[in-house]
This record gives structure tokens, C-alpha cells and sequence, in this order.
């Protein structure tokens, strides 16, 4: 009864919290909504340490805002398509839905134990037909706004798994699962048109800046990669009884024409074939055999060795009228720009490079002081006086390419114009766990949509193990009877389409349908989401930095569009957590370094796990499992929940009388606790709660005494903070307070300002001997204390630069020196 066991804790909340339901939001207007949202997990296996630190800090916010007394909306829900289920069940011959559904109750259970505040009856799961049927519904819309359509084009693909891979799961030029060399293949795809909203993805990021990490937001920026330049039209020569014909390149550096020395075309694209006089082509087909398993990373490396063949065809410089002669080369891209370039080797490293190795001439035409690159092997690329330019000589590199502008388009060769890196989103996937694409392909009528009132496809329940298995098409394709249907326009024979969507398509609206996860007729109600979104804090790792945050933006957008939601971005707040380590490296089954959370959780309790991942560090800063000590956090708990067994005051006692000390200590950790919150200084205030522990302590122990008001006030402050990071702890001890209800809902303490007045003292913060920031502290700070706010003061953490810490003197409350590595 009067020793802290987590144990009898944990076995007692769970139930209370189903009986009290403190974490369903009211969603009745009495209160202003906040909506906190965790990526969605996906069905691995269970929990690991990643989701425990991840989930703890998303927690921290909800858990703020509902003591804030916002009406706080924090669901869960599962990702829960995708190949690994496909996999397990070819292993197991099994239906990918057992091993799925097996890992989702598993990790429920783990969530409910980790006692994350959510409402739980807004569960979802992306494969569950109630849910997929709206995927596809989505799909549709999409469809018929011209935004989905289908397209032949080369695709990675991964002989071994014969399926189609993203450019992100191609590495090194090999299957990222499975390390196969990755091949091209051209395939009938569907697409969907995300590059009509590169400029609004852009421009819309004004409204991120400044609540989504500044690293996240350059990763988008260039992921769409917009650049301004020009196009400019080449002819190449008639020859061998080719007909002339007009090129366009894209350049951003008209400025340059003068300088172009050779032209090149992408080997892989048909205009090589096009332009490749008979002479060569036998050596141009045999050059583009060799690069067909290269990836584009590896293609345009500048380390690589520059490789190309002569096509036999020479283009003419509209400015000069020079002749260049073409190339067909692997470091044009074929589907960037317009596949070809006009090469600048003075200022182009790449275009240098080739220059070097077939010994084409190099012009310099931009004047920048630097050594001529012809000389020093070294392209220039900054500004400078236009020389060997005809009349753009003298000119600034900016009123040049200006000037170069105005003269091709005067000729009618050429015209200023922006390109995009951003590709459509192919999203067709020859797999079968996935939510399939309800379009019907009819011999007399093409593509026809599923009528709405037929949807869901559903997925084939009977296929397993060999079913599923690659054969180079989706695992559908086998299933007669799923296939073949009638057309829905003329009733002829028509056959199913037979891929399945990309994953990123399920998630890319998840965080609507948890507004009302009931709706039936509708993915989700337009009212109820527009009174939640757009989401006010989203949480997550940084490895989803651009493609799931891009598309969710896209798919809002589009939303927008389409009228069925007022917004245009969904996350108005992102926050990156960092990774949890063990000795310094990510976790791996091969390095041998995992760390079992459930084994964690056993030992130390749900709550001293809780609080080390957000004491450890900042939330953005990776916790080093090594470093940290979970049964120091469980000392703390243990002395915190002991508090409650002094207070010898009753609830709702009068506390203007108590010990001003202590109630001064009491009223600043609150006021500072909220302050530091708001910027997501969680670790901060842990030590701020143990101090304030420490000096509860001391007023108890020392003549104060617990029958003091301040005592409880005291008390009840911890417990409310403290239910933040380690509800169960929280929770007993407010019970034992003498308050029947959960802690989760007690409120946020009043602050009263006359109590924060208080002597504070500067404190020194030193970084290699030199002063980089003063910090006010309070006389009576701890050591700990004061390390923890030094570390994070956002100076020091800049003079740091990323480099550790070899030592550290704390000398509260005065001086901290940080000498770093
Ligand atoms: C001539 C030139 C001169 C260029 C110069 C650069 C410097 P960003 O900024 O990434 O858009 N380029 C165009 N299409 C390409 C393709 N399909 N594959 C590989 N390279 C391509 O890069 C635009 C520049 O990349 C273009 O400007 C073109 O080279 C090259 F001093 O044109 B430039
Ligand atoms: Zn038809």
C-alpha cells in the first residue's frame, strides 16, 4: 500500500480510463478543438522502441492541450496494406488479412498498455473494405477530373519481385528489398497528375514556415525542384537522308548559347533512336542495353566516368549558327527538362567532364576572375562579364540571360519557361494487398469507372500462400471470376483492372476519415472535418519528410477543389522526433543491438519508460538507449508518488495561507512548465518537475510539514504535469489525493502572477571558456537542472553545431562550461 509498484498501478488504470473516458473528445463546441494526430503505425509486428518514443511525444501534446481544457481529438488507426503482409502470407500460406489483423490487435494491445490518450473508438484500418471503399471512391473523383489517368512509360522493375519500384526503393541501382539489379520495362500506369500543384505545393509552404522544421520544408522545395530558364530550339541538320528537325533543350543558363560546344540527347529516350544516322545505330543500341539497370542517382553521380556515342547528327545554335555535334549520353535524363541539353562545358561540370573524356572543346563565355576552365578543369558558375558573345559581351550574368531570352524568342527559337522536378505519382502496383482500382477496361468503352453505388472492389478473400506469389502481373490478374465482368456502360465483356494502389494513397486522407470514422455514404462528413482540421499538431519520423507529407498536401488540395473540404494545407504544426539508438547506432538485427520495448516495459514500467524517451533529449534529438537511465526515472516516480502519502490536507483546502516559498517554487513551474510546452521543450520540464519534487520534499521534511496547504498545492501541480509523461504514476497519485476523477481532465493549475516575482541569478553558460548565453535561473536550480537548460538553449545548441559533449561543469546556480568534442 505505501511502496510505489508500477505494476499494481497499471493493472488497475486501463479500466478506469474505459469507465471515465477522459480521452473522447466532447466535439460539442463548449471548448475550442484541437486536433494532435501521431503518423498512423503500420502492422509489423509489435510495438518497438521507435513507436514508444514517437507515440510518448505526441502524447505530451494531446495530454497539454486537454489539461489546457481544449476538446482534444487524438485518434489511432493502422496502414495497415502493403507487401510485407503479402510476403508472410506466401511464407505461411496464409491470406495477407491473418498476419495484418494478428499484428494490429497486438500492437492495440500494447498502445492501450502504453496508455497513449487516445479515443479509441475512432479506430481505422486502410484495409478494411469500410475504409478502402472510400479510397477508391477518392480514386474516382480523381478519375474524373482528368488528375488519374493511365500512361506507357519505362518503370524500375525488379526482376526478382516482378514488380514495379519507386525510384525511392531502387538503391544503388538495386531492389531495395531484395538487391537484384533493377531493370527497365515500360508499362500502361496509372498516374496521378500531382505536377498541376507544384506551384501551389510551393507557394502554399509560406503557411508552414515557422511551425514545420525549416529542414522538412527545403527537403519539399526540392523534391518539386522548380527552375526557371528557357527553352530554346535547336535544328539538327538533315543527314543520310534524315529530315531536318527542330530539338527544344531546357537551359537555365541562356546566357551561355555562346558557349555550347556539343549537343546531347538522352540515350535512353526514343528521340536517340530517331536521330541516330544508320552508321551508328548499332553502336548507339548496344550503348543503351549497358545502361538499362543504372538508377538515375548513379547516372547523373559526378563521380562516375562520363560515357556517351556520336550520332552522326549535328545541331545548329540559333544565336550563332554554329554547328555542334550531337550525342546520345546516360547523364541526360530522359524524362527531365526536355531530354536534351545544349552542353555549356566552360560552366556545366557535368557537360566539362564529357567534354575531357571525348575531347570536344570548351569555350569559356562568363568572365568570372576564376581560372579558364579549359585549364584548370574546373566549370565556373558564378557571376560574371559575358566575353566570345557577340553582342551580349560586357553584359552581367542576369542582364544576359535576360538579353538571351529577348533574342530567341525575337526568332521565334525559343521562349522563357519554368521546369519542375516533381514527377506525376505512379501509384499502380502489380501487388495484391492493396486497395484495388475500380476501373473496368472494356474493349468498346475504355476505361469505365465502377459505378459508386458498387464500390468497394473488394479484395478475392480465397487466394494464399502460391496464389500470391510474383509472376511479373498483380496476383488479381489469376483470379477469373474476380476479373471478368460486365462493362458497366454496355454490358459487354469487360475485365477488371487488375493492379492494386500504392500504400501512400491510403494514407494521404486517413487524417480526414478520422473526423467521423462512422460516415457511411461519404469518406468522411465535410462538416464534422472542417471543424477539427486542419490537424494542429502532427508527429512523426523524418523519413516521411516528403513523399506522404507531399501527397497528403496534394490530396488536400484537391479536396479543396472538389469543394468537399475548407482548407488547403492539413498539418498546421510538424514535429520530427528523433530516432532511438543503442550505443550510438540505430537499431538492427544484424548490429545485434535491438532493445525489446516489451522487456523494457516489464522491468521499469510503462511510465519510467515514458519518461526517459522524453527526458532523454529535445524531441527533435535522437536518444542514445545506452546513455539513458530508466531505473533513475523509476526513482523519480517512486519519490514523486510518495509526496501523496504527507499531504495531510484535505481537497480543495484554502492555499492562500501556505508556505509562500514553496508556492512561489509551485506557481513558477507551472507558469514556466506551460511556456516551455508550447515549444516543445518536454525535457525541460521534466526537470523542472524534479526539482519541484525536491523542494516539496524538503518543505516536509523540514518543519513546513505536510499538513501545510502549499504541501497539496504543491503536490497537485506534480501530479497534473507529471500526467503529461507518466499517466499511470499521475493518475494514483491524484487519486490519492482525494480526487475521485481522472488527472488527464484535472486542468491546468491557475497561475498567480504576485508569486513569481522571486530573486532569480544569472547563470553563465560557456562553451569552450567563451560566454555564449545567460540564463535567469532560480538561486536554488540543481545541478541537473541547470545542465538541462543549458543543453537546451537554443544558442548553445547553435555554437554546438551537432558536435557532443566531452565534459560538462555544472556549477549551480552560476556557471555551466561546455567543452565539446
Ligand atoms: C546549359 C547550361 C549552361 C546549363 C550552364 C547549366 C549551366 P536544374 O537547375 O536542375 O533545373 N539539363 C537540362 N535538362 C537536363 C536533363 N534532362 N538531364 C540532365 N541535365 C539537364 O538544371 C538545369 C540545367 O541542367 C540546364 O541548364 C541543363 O544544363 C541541364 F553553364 O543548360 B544547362
Ligand atoms: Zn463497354
Amino acid at each position: 500500500e505505501n511502496t510505489y509498484s508500477f505494476a499494481d498501478i497499471e493493472a488497475r488504470w486501463p479500466a478506469e480510463w474505459d469507465r471515465l473516458q477522459p480521452f473522447k473528445p466532447a466535439d460539442d463546441g463548449s471548448r475550442e478543438r484541437r486536433y494532435v494526430l501521431d503518423m498512423f503505425p503500420y502492422p509489423s509486428g509489435d510495438l518497438h522502441m521507435g513507436h514508444a518514443e514517437a507515440f510518448a511525444m505526441g502524447d505530451v501534446v494531446a495530454r497539454y492541450y486537454r489539461q489546457q481544457g481544449f476538446d482534444v481529438l487524438h485518434p489511432i488507426g493502422w496502414d495497415s496494406f502493403g507487401l510485407p503482409a503479402e510476403n508472410a502470407a506466401i511464407q505461411r500460406n496464409a491470406h495477407p488479412s491473418e498476419w495484418t489483423y494478428t499484428n494490429i490487435e497486438t500492437q492495440a494491445n500494447s498502445f492501450r498498455r502504453y496508455a497513449i490518450s487516445v479515443d479509441w473508438s475512432r479506430r481505422l484500418h486502410t484495409s478494411d473494405p469500410g475504409y478502402y471503399q472510400w479510397t477508391q471512391w477518392l480514386f474516382l473523383r480523381f478519375f474524373e477530373k482528368g488528375l488519374a489517368y493511365r500512361k506507357n512509360s519505362p518503370v524500375n522493375w525488379c526482376p526478382k519481385d516482378q514488380t514495379v519500384l519507386a525510384n525511392e526503393q531502387v538503391v544503388n541501382g538495386a531492389c531495395e528489398r531484395c538487391g537484384t539489379p533493377v531493370t527497365k520495362k515500360s508499362l500502361n500506369q496509372w498516374y496521378f497528375k500531382i505536377t498541376d500543384y507544384a506551384d501551389r505545393l510551393l507557394d502554399d509552404m509560406d503557411q508552414l514556415r515557422g511551425h514545420w522544421p525549416e529542414r522538412v520544408l527545403a527537403m519539399q522545395r526540392n523534391w518539386i525542384g522548380r527552375s526557371e530558364g528557357a527553352h530554346v530550339d535547336f535544328v539538327i541538320e538533315e543527314a543520310d537522308g534524315k529530315p531536318a528537325q527542330s530539338v527544344p533543350v531546357f537551359t537555365t543558363r541562356p546566357d551561355t548559347l555562346h558557349g555550347a560546344t556539343f549537343f546531347v540527347v538522352a540515350a535512353d529516350a526514343p528521340l536517340a533512336l530517331d536521330l541516330v544516322t544508320e552508321a551508328h545505330r548499332a553502336e548507339l543500341e548496344e550503348y543503351r542495353e549497358g545502361i538499362k539497370s543504372l538508377s538515375e542517382i548513379e547516372r547523373q553521380s559526378t563521380e562516375r566516368e562520363k560515357t556517351g556515342v556520336f550520332t552522326g547528327r549535328w545541331a545548329i545554335n540559333p544565336l550563332n549558327g554554329e554547328k555542334l555535334p550531337v550525342w546520345a549520353a546516360d547523364y541526360v535524363l530522359a524524362d527531365y527538362g526536355t531530354g536534351a541539353i545544349m552542353a555549356v562545358p566552360a560552366h556545366d561540370q557535368r557537360d566539362l567532364d564529357f567534354a575531357k573524356a571525348f575531347d570536344l572543346p570548351v569555350r569559356m563565355v562568363v568572365d568570372t576572375g576564376a581560372e579558364d576552365p579549359a585549364v584548370s578543369g574546373i566549370a565556373t558558375t558564378g557571376d560574371g562579364t559575358l566575353v566570345n558573345s557577340g553582342e551580349l559581351d560586357g553584359l552581367g550574368k542576369d542582364e544576359a540571360i535576360a538579353r538571351a531570352i529577348e533574342l530567341v524568342a525575337e526568332h521565334g527559337t525559343g521562349e522563357q519557361t519554368v521546369n519542375y522536378r516533381l514527377r506525376d505519382w505512379l501509384l499502380s502496383r502489380q501487388r495484391f494487398w492493396g486497395t484495388p482500382i475500380p476501373i473496368i477496361h472494356c474493349a468498346t468503352c475504355g476505361e469505365v469507372p465502377v459505378p459508386d453505388d458498387q464500390l468497394p472492389v473488394t479484395l478475392p478473400e480465397d487466394l494464399r500462400g502460391g496464389d500470391l506469389s510474383p509472376k511479373g502481373t498483380s496476383p488479381l490478374a489469376a483470379v477469373e471470376d474476380w476479373v471478368n465482368v460486365p462493362c458497366p456502360q454496355c454490358a459487354g465483356p469487360a475485365k477488371r483492372d487488375t493492379d492494386t494502389m500504392d500504400t501512400f494513397v491510403d494514407s494521404s486522407w486517413y487524417f480526414l476519415r478520422f473526423a467521423s470514422p462512422d460516415t457511411t455514404d461519404a469518406p468522411f462528413d465535410t462538416d464534422a472535418v472542417n471543424r477539427w482540421l486542419p490537424v494542429g499538431q502532427y508527429v512523426g519520423g523524418v523519413e516521411h519528410a516528403i513523399l506522404h507529407l507531399l501527397y497528403s498536401r496534394f490530396f488536400t488540395k484537391v479536396l479543396f477543389d472538389l469543394g468537399l473540404i475548407g482548407f488547403t494545407e492539413p498539418f498546421s504544426a510538424l514535429l520530427n522526433q528523433g530516432q532511438v539508438l543503442n550505443g550510438g547506432k540505430a537499431m538492427s538485427k544484424s548490429l545485434g543491438n535491438g532493445v525489446d520495448l516489451s522487456q523494457q516495459l516489464d522491468k521499469f514500467g510503462v511510465d519510467a519508460i515514458r519518461l526517459t524517451m522524453v527526458f532523454a533529449s529535445p524531441p527533435e534529438d535522437d536518444v542514445d538507449w545506452a546513455d539513458v537511465s530508466p531505473s533513475g526515472s523509476s526513482k523519480f516516480l517512486a519519490r514523486a508518488w510518495r509526496l501523496g502519502l504527507d499531504v495531510s490536507s484535505a481537497p480543495g483546502v484554502d492555499v492562500s495561507g501556505g508556505d509562500r516559498a514553496l508556492r512561489s517554487i509551485t506557481h513558477r513551474t507551472v507558469a514556466d512548465s506551460a511556456a516551455l510546452l508550447q515549444g516543445n521543450k518536454f525535457n525541460v520540464v521534466i526537470a523542472r518537475v524534479m526539482e519541484l519534487v525536491n523542494a516539496t520534499r524538503k518543505a516536509i521534511d523540514s518543519g513546513v510539514g505536510g499538513a501545510d496547504p502549499a504541501v497539496r498545492e504543491a503536490t497537485e501541480a506534480v501530479a497534473i504535469i507529471l500526467s503529461l509523461f507518466a499517466p499511470y504514476t499521475a493518475e494514483d497519485l491524484w487519486n490519492r489525493l482525494g480526487h475521485p476523477a481522472s488527472v488527464a481532465t484535472a486542468g491546468w493549475p491557475a497561475v498567480d502572477e504576485s508569486l513569481l516575482v522571486q530573486e532569480t541569478v544569472v547563470a553563465v553558460v560557456q562553451v569552450q571558456g567563451k560566454v555564449r548565453d545567460r540564463l535567469e535561473v532560480s538561486p536554488d536550480i540543481t545541478e541537473d537542472a541547470l545542465r538541462e537548460l543549458a543543453l537546451a538553449s537554443g544558442q548553445i545548441q547553435k555554437t554546438l553545431d551537432g558536435r557532443g559533449i566531452r565534459t560538462i561543469i555544472v556549477r549551480a546556480p552560476k556557471l555551466v562550461n561546455i567543452v565539446p568534442e
